[in-house]
């Protein structure tokens, strides 16, 4: 299957600016094509993975990936599917976050992995004013740019020179990597399509319109119950491990809804139409299985934090499942417990009972002698049920953690602290 029809099949695309002139040129050659990414956060999240599954994939059909990061761009802010003007970044902070993406992008990808990483800063910051009017600005009519959904959209709330002009410079990116290394493609999640096209138009503007320049879009990630995609309770799905635990993301993707979880397989994971389908199969049988879901996490966990975290991601969930929670690791443990509430205390030594009230898990020594005599409690993923027992370390902690657990399911983490 040639890499159009295959993300057409997954579903992958929203808009091309000439379908039929892109599925030509890449059944001819192998293509260099890119996608750019601002540096507005210190991490990337899973909207972003939306067009980096895509890159990946035409990389495994032999085209090749250039990344962008909008060191330029990141200084202005792209209004597109934005209500509101930005506040400007300090540069000192955009530069933070370029060296914090490239990072992640280089992991993603692995670091020997034939990709190309540009930043725009490189050259947008080396055009002077009077050249950006002549050489670029006069190839924008106002009236077309103000026609621009994104603009369009802003007419009325306001939006300043500074974010109207961003478009062109994304569309000066998309001719300087054309002329420099010569990229064919642009590709960007729905919110990308104005941007895209003014690229397409002003290199067609400048170097005739029979020059082979192309745009895609992926569509935006819906949701059967009309919730936004990527977000959860505690904001949104981030890909550095430090800002969302691997276990944490490995549940994000587990807790996904039988309406969504084959369109997510098709665009998130690497595995056929066949394994596809032998997924989908599962969900209409045995959908309490959660087999798609449990496959479905698997594969994206791996791909973004590879293999051993995966494993410990399914060790922690596992384990909180079961309550068997004595195995973890000292960083499964910190990842599985680190969000719950926390308390800190010198000692495990002493009286038990005592030692529960002062940790403030329970209010009263009466309290916890309940708990303990109605098996309430567990220490270490052991029942409690003398109260003359310790209270102990957990095993595999270095003398720093104490696993509570009250009822069923109520986990506290105390820190050891001496
Ligand atoms: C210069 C900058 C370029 C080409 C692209 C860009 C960045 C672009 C943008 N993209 C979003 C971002 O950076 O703002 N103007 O957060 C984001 N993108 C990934 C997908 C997106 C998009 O990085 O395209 O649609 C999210 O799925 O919003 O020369």
């Amino acid at each position: 299957m040639n890499i159009i029809d295959e993300l057409t099949w997954r579903g992958a695309i929203n808009q091309q600016t000439d379908a039929e002139g892109l599925k030509k040129l890449v059944e001819e050659k192998k293509i260099a094509l890119y996608c750019g990414v601002d540096p507005t956060g210190d991490s990337m999240h899973i909207g972003h993975l939306i067009p980096f599954m895509m890159m990946r994939r035409f990389q495994l059909a032999g085209h090749h990936p250039y990344f962008l990061i909008g060191g330029g761009t990141g200084t202005i802010g792209d209004p597109s599917g934005r209500k509101t003007e930005r506040q400007l970044q300090t540069m000192e902070k955009v530069q933070h976050n370029v060296e914090k993406l490239t990072a992640q992008l280089k992991k993603l990808f692995g670091e020997d992995s034939d990709i190309t990483m540009v930043n725009n800063y490189d050259w947008l910051s080396k055009i002077s004013l009077l050249d950006f009017l002549r050489d670029y600005g006069k190839y924008f009519g106002v009236n077309t740019m103000l026609a621009k959904d994104i603009v369009a959209s802003r007419l009325e709330q306001g939006i300043s020179f500074t974010e109207f002009s961003y478009q062109i410079l994304q569309s000066i990116d998309f001719k300087h990597l054309h002329d420099t290394y010569g990229i064919q493609l642009q590709i960007g999640g729905a919110d990308q399509w104005g941007n895209i096209t003014s690229g397409v138009d002003l290199i067609h503007r400048l170097e005739g319109s029979e020059e082979e320049v192309y745009g895609l879009t992926i569509p935006l990630m819906l949701k059967a119950d009309g919730t936004k995609f990527g977000k959860t309770a505690g904001g949104a799905v981030w890909l550095d491990a430090e800002k969302t635990t691997p276990y944490e993301f490995y549940q994000f993707w587990l807790n996904q809804d039988d309406r969504d979880v084959v369109r997510y397989l098709k665009f998130f994971t690497f595995l056929s139409q066949e394994e596809i389908a032998e997924l989908a199969k599962c969900v209409e049988t045995a959908p309490e299985k959660r087999e798609a879901q449990q496959k479905l996490a698997a594969e994206v966990t791996e791909f973004v934090h590879g293999k051993a975290a995966l494993q410990a991601a399914i060790n922690i969930s596992k384990a909180l499942f079961s309550g068997n929670i004595a195995d973890l690791t000292h960083d499964e443990i910190k990842q599985a417990f680190g969000k719950m509430p926390a308390k800190n205390m010198h000692t495990v030594d002493g009286d038990i009972v005592e030692w529960l009230v002062e940790a403030e898990i329970y209010d009263s020594k009466r309290q916890a002698r309940e708990a303990i005599n109605n098996g309430a409690l567990s220490i270490n993923g052991k029942k409690v049920t003398d109260l003359a027992e310790k209270v102990t370390v957990h095993p595999n902690s270095n003398g720093e953690f104490v696993v509570v657990r009250k009822g069923k399911k109520n986990y506290i983490l105390v820190h050891i602290s001496k």
